[in-house]
């Protein structure tokens, strides 16, 4: 059986991978398993027959046979943990390969959303430029540490793990926003991941 996902009939980030579809084509991409891709368009993403896949109308979601799965840290871990190459085997390892990917869910991405949001939705409002430096110093804090903490390494904890592939995803959005400029630490870590083989497969599939 090949799993399906769903994707932006036409991605508002006009075709630079961006959206959370992205990381799960890279993690299948890296395992060599076959997927299709339905897109959707933002009509269809909020109709019943997409909602019964996803409680919150969004992509991506995930379905092989009976399984269903929506949120893209359950989908790359689902692959992560059913296919060999994106976790390590010996158990410690692989709990701080997936410490790491929930850190980029839940301690890097959020404050990068945050401001993404606030920067294409609260322009106009009267207090959006006494807000932005808020916003800029929550990210400024999350990537510092990162960057203090990947050092010179290739990779977050030994060889390339799913919590990398979701921490490059995570950054390339503050990259595209222009926030990583002082941090050529993490520019060089994103361009590790996307020269992999699998992440230029996942970019043409997009
Ligand atoms: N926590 C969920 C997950 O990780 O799967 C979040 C899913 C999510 O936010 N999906 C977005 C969506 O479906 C697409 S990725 N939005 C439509 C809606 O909510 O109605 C977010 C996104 C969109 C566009 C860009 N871009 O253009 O750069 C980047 C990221």
């Amino acid at each position: 059986m090949i799993p399906t996902i769903t994707a932006f009939a036409s991605s508002p980030d006009r075709g630079r991978g961006l959206a959370r579809d992205m990381r799960v084509r890279w993690a299948l991409e890296e395992v060599s398993q076959p997927y299709d891709v339905r897109l959707v368009s933002f009509a269809e993403m909020k109709a019943p027959a997409h909602m019964a896949l996803h409680p919150f109308g969004q992509i991506p979601t995930y379905e092989d046979g009976d399984l269903v799965l929506f949120e893209s840290g359950a989908i790359v871990l689902h692959i992560a943990t059913t296919h060999p190459g994106l976790l390590p085997d010996e158990v410690k390892a692989r709990a701080r390969a997936i410490a790491w990917m929930f850190a980029a869910l839940s301690t890097v991405e959020p404050p990068i959303v945050e401001r993404s949001a606030a920067v294409l939705m609260e322009r106009d409002e009267d207090w959006y430029e006494a807000r932005l430096p808020m916003l800029d110093a929550r990210v400024r804090q999350r990537l510092d540490g990162l960057s203090s903490r990947l050092g010179e390494a290739d990779w977050l904890d030994g060889d390339f793990s799913a919590g990398d592939l979701m921490m490059v995803t995570v950054l390339r959005r503050a990259e595209a926003m222009g926030l990583l400029e002082p941090h050529p630490t993490l520019r060089a870590y994103i361009a590790r991941g996307e020269a992999r083989p699998a992440y230029r497969r996942a970019e043409a599939v997009g």
